[in-house]
């Protein structure tokens, strides 16, 4: 029986700031990957650059820090090299919805069968504090002193519009349910986003825990259910008095994986190798 302990990873110190809502994401992200039955050697976390890129050094499973906006991308690798491997990727707001746009688009068309866990806390963290897409309009920072110009962009709607099969959102300060979400998405059969609002205690004194305790509900408390895709496009928009948490949109779809040839008599790393003739491949080229 896994447990939360094989998940622990005691050779790295925790570097997020007290009070931090990435702390919940991680506890988490352990005790869906426990729901779930997953054992470590069988899952690897993938993420970008951001203080919630940080993750894989927290948790002991496999993990890969990629480049800055290349959290799905990596894990897109990793998936398509090994699909017996539970792949995660995780990363920032600016990450996934700034600089990783395209790859995050992509996979939600490609259905790909991995989970997306979001660290979404409207700002850049890491390097202390500029505006995010997701960053409110008006919203002042160090980079907009005078507030935000821009719409934000909206990850539920968009991941619903780009043919992503599992929306879901989340609260860091609502452990438990944030846990259920995630292991939701970890066994779903395709792209899930958990898009998780994670309030930043020092650069973010606006989208506070305070500010979501207050205004967010959950879905599933009103009888909704996330399988009409209009309906979900429509809930995702819902923000400034009532903020909604839960799934938005669950759907079946054929994965990525399942339609490529390649992949149907196993993984690619299981193949064998030594037949290949890499000379006569090498002169192609010359
Ligand atoms: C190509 C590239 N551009 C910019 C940076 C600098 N950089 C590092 S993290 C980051 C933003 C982090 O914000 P977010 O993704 O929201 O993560 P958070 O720290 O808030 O968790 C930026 C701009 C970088 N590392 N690489
Ligand atoms: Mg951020």
């Amino acid at each position: 029986m896994v447990s939360v302990k094989d998940y622990a990873q005691d050779s790295h110190t925790i570097t997020w700031c007290p009070g931090c809502g990435d702390f919940s994401i991680l506890a988490s992200l352990k005790k869906a990957l426990v729901d779930a039955k997953l054992e470590p050697h069988n899952v690897v976390i993938a993420s970008g650059i951001g203080c919630s890129g940080k993750l894989p050094h927290f948790i002991r499973a496999y993990g890969f820090e990629s480049l800055h906006g290349r959290a799905v991308a990596a894990a897109s690798g990793i998936k398509l090299a090994n699909h017996e491997l539970n792949v995660i990727a995780v990363g920032g707001d600016g990450d996934g919805y700034g600089i990783g746009t395209n790859h995050f688009v992509h996979a939600c068309r490609r259905n790909y069968d991995m989970a997306y866990v979001v660290h979404n806390n409207q700002i850049y963290g890491l390097t202390t504090g500029q505006t995010s897409p997701t960053s409110e309009q008006g919203f002042k920072t160090k980079s907009t002193p005078e507030g935000v110009l821009e719409v934000p962009v909206n990850p539920i709607a968009l991941a619903i519009t780009m043919g992503a099969t599992y929306v879901a959102r989340g609260f860091s300060g609502d452990l438990v349910h944030l846990a259920k979400l995630i292991q939701g998405g970890i066994e779903h059969k395709g792209f899930a986003l958990i898009d998780v609002m994670q309030p930043c205690v020092v650069w973010n004194r606006v989208n506070t825990f305070e500010y979501f305790r207050k205004k967010t509900y959950k879905l599933e408390d009103e009888g909704y259910e996330p399988f009409d895709k209009l309906k979900a496009y429509e809930r995702a928009w819902e923000w400034k008095e009532r903020i909604p948490l839960g799934v938005f949109y669950k759907a079946d779809a054929p994965t990525y994986e399942n339609g490529l040839p390649q992949l149907q008599s196993g993984p690619l790393v299981k193949k064998p190798i030594e037949n290949i003739d890499i000379e006569n491949l090498l002169s192609k080229y010359e």
